[in-house]
């Protein structure tokens, strides 16, 4: 073999390895046969109501509490159904005064902040965190008002 063949087969080798590491990158979240359950959320004066679209498996109401399954992909549908704005926060141990909680499982989510008759749909992979959290608003007295719901991750 000449040099020239030699260095023709090792670009189609590099051709053919890249091609191949394209198809088999980890697929994405955004493909709706991989989202485990969907949940409608609606945000209003001064509360959370649920409504569980799809489950498989991977959420589930118990009474009041909304538990959902370490390691599935669920997909919140929320809005902002009321007459202000309103912020979609996960976590525990609440600090008001910051408007945050200050043990967050889902980082890097931080929040979601929705005006009012606005929408957005936000994707998270629960992660292997089992324990009590909440969903809650930060938005000035709306916490106080009573503007939280438990989530329970289980494994
Ligand atoms: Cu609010």
């Amino acid at each position: 073999m000449n040099l020239k063949k030699l260095v023709v087969g090792l670009v189609v080798v590099a051709v053919l390895g890249a091609v191949g590491a394209w198809l088999t990158k980890p697929v994405l979240a955004h493909r709706a046969d991989l989202i485990n359950a969907e949940i409608e959320v609606t945000m209003k004066e001064f509360g959370f109501d649920l409504n569980i679209v799809k489950s498989d498996g991977a959420a589930e109401l118990k009474d009041n509490v909304l538990n959902l399954k370490a390691g599935k992909i669920v997909r919140f549908k929320i809005k902002a159904g009321g007459t202000t704005r309103h912020d979609f926060h996960l976590g525990s141990t609440p600090d008001t005064a910051s408007q945050l909680y200050k043990n967050n499982p889902f980082e890097p989510f931080d929040m979601l902040e929705l005006d009012a008759g606005s929408k957005a749909d936000l994707t998270l992979t629960i992660p292997d965190k089992a324990g009590d959290y909440e969903m809650g608003c930060f938005q000035a007295g709306h916490y106080a008002a009573g503007m939280k719901r438990p989530i329970k991750i289980v494994k």
